[in-house]
């Protein structure tokens, strides 16, 4: 908005006729496996880079004794604030669409980031998720943790091929005791935590493959797609947003957390692919898809009223409050909507 007068000040005062205010270029984010190592090793630096930088909120802010320490817990404790209102609901897909793209954003103006947010197109590894470059060692966000045995008395039972579940041990985020501020759950007290996983590559290979993929791109409406992305929370019934969340934290790790999951920087990969999907799934039909929006707008009440594009999104701090209506398309760049950005390719129906 604000680039959009100036520029037109600008052309104002122009004498050329030629003057055409130029909208910014969207970013476009790529397969993590097609960034260069060196482009590889830039985006986990800004990742480190938000982890140790202080966060905007002051300490005394409530709750007393909050873990929100860095400015990547912001992002974090607006997740655990808005779990129950942002999941098994129709402005899902929108309101983590605005989430990564101000993750992103974050990365790119605060800590010198120059290039998009990459997606991880677990389409490539449900094989075998444990090969995937995502965990790699060396230029990826480092593997599993260590066995940890299932504790009988949960009432949750243990994620069905759970292999992990201790703290990570390679990798650019082992070896910290207090990577993680914030959780389990709902707790938003400190609690310094190292970073855990618990990959369950069966669990992955039932709904991160290419058929759950076009099955989840084949729905007829966004009412139908999205309850094909989230499937239920039963491990039976679970969709690609599932997938990626407990074939990768499993029963121990963050991403199995539905409260803490962007505790893990591998989030923000699993749901930009999420997001492609969806983008996908709308450019099968633009005109009309940019603008359709249902599902309930209470967790996983069918009564409740349906999600509209007015529906306000808010990420806290870390952003300006919005709609879903906002959102909808990725590479708006100000005409007619916030998101900026596009992919370098999408899932086609096969
Ligand atoms: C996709 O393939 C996997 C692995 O063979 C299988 O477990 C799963 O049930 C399949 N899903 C669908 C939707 O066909
Ligand atoms: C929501 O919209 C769907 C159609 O997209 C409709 O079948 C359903 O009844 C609506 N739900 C409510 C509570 O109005
Ligand atoms: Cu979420």
């Amino acid at each position: 908005m604000v680039g959009g007068i100036k520029s037109l000040m600008i052309c104002a005062s122009a004498a050329l006729a030629a003057c055409t205010p130029t909208p910014p270029t969207p970013i476009v984010r790529k397969e993590w496996r097609t960034l260069t190592t060196s482009e590889k090793a830039e985006y986990i630096n800004a990742v480190k880079c938000i982890l140790a930088k202080p966060a905007l909120t002051p300490e005394s802010s409530p709750p007393t004794g909050h873990g929100v320490i860095s400015r990547y817990d912001n992002l974090v404790y607006t997740h655990i604030q808005q779990t129950m209102q942002v999941h098994y609901v129709g402005h899902f897909l929108a309101w983590h669409r605005l989430f990564t793209a101000t993750y992103e954003k974050m990365l790119r103006n605060e800590c010198g980031y120059t290039g998009a947010q990459p997606y991880w197109d677990w389409t490539l590894d449900a094989a075998d998720i444990t090969a995937s470059p995502v965990f790699d060692p060396v230029t990826g966000f480092g593997g599993n943790g260590p066995w940890v045995p299932s504790d009988p008395t949960s009432w949750m039972p243990p994620v069905p091929g759970r292999t992990g579940g201790g703290c990570v041990v390679d990798g650019p985020f082992a070896g910290i005791n207090d990577l993680v501020h914030l959780g389990p759950e709902s707790s938003l007290v400190y609690n310094p935590q190292c970073l855990k996983r618990d990959l369950a590559p069966s669990f992955a290979s039932m709904y991160l493959g290419m058929n759950q993929t076009q099955l989840t791109l084949s729905q007829p409406d966004f009412g139908w797609f999205n309850a094909v992305v989230e499937g239920s929370p039963s491990f039976d019934a679970s969709g690609v947003h599932g997938g990626g969340h407990f074939g990768v934290g499993g029963t121990f790790g963050q991403m199995g957390d539905l409260y803490t999951s962007p505790a893990d920087p591998i989030f923000h990969l699993h749901h930009a692919n999420l997001d492609r999907l969806w983008w996908s799934w709308q450019s099968l039909n633009l005109p009309a898809r940019l603008s359709d929006i249902s599902g309930p707008s209470i967790i996983m009440d069918p009564t409740s009223p349906n999600v509209t594009l007015a529906h306000p999104l808010s990420v806290g701090v870390s952003g300006v409050d919005t709609t879903v209506g906002d959102v909808m398309k990725i590479d708006a760049c100000g005409t007619g909507g916030s998101m900026c950005y596009t992919y370098d390719s999408l899932y086609t129906l096969l």
